[in-house]
This record gives structure tokens, C-alpha cells and sequence, in this order.
């Protein structure tokens, strides 16, 4: 039986035009260590690919992973000759998710460790939400095609492993561990050491200062509100908020002038992070994720005039925690 990578790369050869990895908005470290892995598979199987993303990575680990470890992406605006006849792997999400940009070329395949999207269809899926990484899925080909990672590669996929999964501890599959195993043994341990001495800068740190002495709890529920911090600030700051002990479901908020954006968590079962996000939301923006972890975003002009946007939220969110009995 053929490998899931010779199937995708048999795929691939034929396209009219060039083949484009194309990782989601703002990637983070999990899909820019799976698109890396991807090209490098691709490339042995005959198959060269570039890769593409839309809206610079905002996290200081994610940038400071493409400079340490040599990766090569670009943004998809700087490539301005794709088109109708280049194909494109998507990957770390699926087309028609809000953070990922519809390119002009076509999307043929998918690799994805989110809930399973019902109106794209592909010529090659492997969208398997049960898994807490798309890296390890990515490592499980290498594995499968019995290749060894090359050190860099298997560095940032196990960083990928570490982040999506918040060290082995959210949403962490057999297979994510198996995987991170795996690549112990080809994986640069002081990089990955570097990497985690890289997860904010100062002006991050300032923030988080303000924003962590004004924490708010309802409950076990508890909310964090910044001003003006960009998306991935904002997941980090809840995973902190996450971590107090009197805190089971969090719920970290960021008010831009372009609208509001949402960062939830969840330890316990009864809540879902990503329902919880949707509930938020409801009617007015969009919203996604997975059990532990949600995010969503609310544009400025959705918001209802009359009550300001913050109170609208927390509102929202306490009435659907109370909904569910808690
Ligand atoms: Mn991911």
C-alpha cells in the first residue's frame, strides 16, 4: 500500500503549475514546523514546493524559530505569480476557515488536526481532529515513509508538538506522544532550549504586567482583558490566567479598533473552549477551536451599539457557563 506521502506526492506531480504549502494566517510554530516538514517530504519524493502564508506571525518564538532553524515561507502577497494553475497543500487548518486566505490557486489537499469541514472537498484529506499537532502527523510520514527527519526539521517538529499541546499536557494524542519520542532523537535539544527562552519580549512583558493585575473571576471562571495586543499575546496571556489554581475556564480578550478578539480555555469537561467561544460570539463574529482551547473575533461594526464591548462578552460569557448548570 502506498504511504501517505507517496499518495499525496503522486498527486501533486501533476499539477499544471507550481505547488504551494499554504500554512494558515499568522502561523504559529506548529504550522510553520509542518509546512517545513511537508516541502522537505515533498522534495524527496520529487515533488518542490514553496511555502506560503498570509499576515506575519506575531509571536516572537515563531520568528525566532524561521531564523534558528532556516526555514523559507513567504508571504502569500510577495509571491505574485500564483494562480489558477498552481496547486496548494493546506496545512495546520482548512479552506474556508477565517484565518485562512483564499489564494488564487487551487486547493487541492488538506492536512489538518482541526474538527473536519463539511463544504471543502479535496483530492487528498488527512484531517484527523483527534490529534493535538498537525507536526505530528507530519513526523507520522516521515515515520510511515521510514525516513529519518533531517535535525532541523525534527527540531521544529517537536517544538510544534511542545507548543500545540502546551508541553504534552492539552489535547495530546497517543500519536502526538509517540512522535515526540520519536524525534528525541534527532531533534537539537539546546534549540529547543533557545526556543522556549523566546516566548515574549519586553513590551509583551509590559502588557502582561498591566493586563495580569486586573484579572477578574465570576466563579471559577475568570477574565483577562488587554488592550490593543495581537492575537497570539492574547492566547499566551489566557494560558498564564490558565494556570491559577482557582481558575478553571478563562477567558482573555483583546479590544482593537478593528473589532474584539477572544482567547478562551477550559480544564474541566463540562465546558467546551471552543463552544464557549462560539456562544460568545454568536450571531455577531466567528469563532473556533478545539475542547481546551477556543479563540474568535467580533468586527467593530458587528457590535451592538448600547453596551460596550467588553461588558458584552464577559455577559455572554457568564451566561453561557450559568447555562450549562455550572
Ligand atoms: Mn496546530
Amino acid at each position: 500500500m502506498a504511504t501517505r506521502i507517496e499518495t499525496l506526492a503522486s498527486i501533486l506531480r501533476a499539477a499544471p503549475g507550481s505547488v504551494f504549502i499554504q500554512a494558515h494566517d499568522v502561523p504559529d510554530p506548529d504550522a510553520i514546523a509542518s509546512a517545513f516538514g511537508l516541502r522537505h517530504l515533498l522534495s524527496s519524493y520529487g515533488v518542490e514546493s514553496t511555502i506560503v502564508y498570509e499576515r506575519e506571525f506575531e509571536k516572537i518564538d515563531a520568528q525566532r524559530m524561521v531564523e534558528l532553524l532556516g526555514i523559507e515561507l513567504s508571504l502569500a502577497s510577495d509571491v505574485p505569480t500564483i494562480g489558477p494553475d498552481d496547486w496548494a497543500v493546506i496545512i495546520d487548518g482548512q479552506r474556508g476557515n477565517a484565518n485562512m486566505v483564499d489564494l488564487a490557486c487551487r486547493e487541492v489537499a488538506a492536512i489538518d488536526h482541526h474538527a473536519l469541514r463539511d463544504d471543502a472537498a479535496y483530492r487528498y484529506a488527512d484531517i484527523r481532529p483527534e490529534v493535538g499537532s498537525c507536526a505530528a502527523m507530519i513526523a507520522e510520514y516521515f515515520a510511515e515513509a521510514g525516513m529519518a527527519p533531517p535535525g532541523l526539521v525534527a527540531t521544529a517538529l517537536m517544538y510544534g508538538i511542545f507548543v500545540d499541546t502546551d508541553n504534552l499536557t492539552r489535547g495530546v494524542s497517543d500519536l502526538d506522544a509517540r512522535m515526540f519520542y520519536e524525534l528525541r532523537a534527532w531533534a537539537d535539544a539546546d534549540l529547543i532550549r533557545k526556543l522556549r527562552g523566546s516566548q515574549i519580549t519586553l513590551r509583551d512583558l509590559a502588557m502582561y504586567a498591566e493586563a495580569l493585575g486586573k484579572v477578574e473571576t465570576h466563579g471559577r471562571l475568570a477574565f483577562l482583558g488587554l488592550r490593543d495586543a495581537d492575537d497570539s499575546l492574547v492566547g499566551a496571556a489566557n494560558d498564564l490566567v490558565q494556570s491559577v489554581d482557582e481558575v478553571d475556564v478563562s477567558l482573555s480578550y483583546s479590544l482593537r479598533e478593528d473589532g474584539i478578539k477572544l482567547s478562551t480555555r477550559s480544564l474541566v469537561e463540562a465546558v467546551r473552549a471552543d463552544e464557549l467561544a462560539k456562544a460568545i460570539v454568536d450571531g455577531i463574529g466567528f469563532a473556533g477551536g478545539h475542547a481546551h482551547m477556543g479563540g474568535g473575533f467580533i468586527p467593530a461594526t458587528a457590535l451592538p451599539p448600547g453596551e460596550p464591548a467588553e461588558a458584552l462578552v464577559k455577559r455572554r460569557a457568564v451566561a453561557y457557563i450559568e447555562g450549562l448548570g455550572l
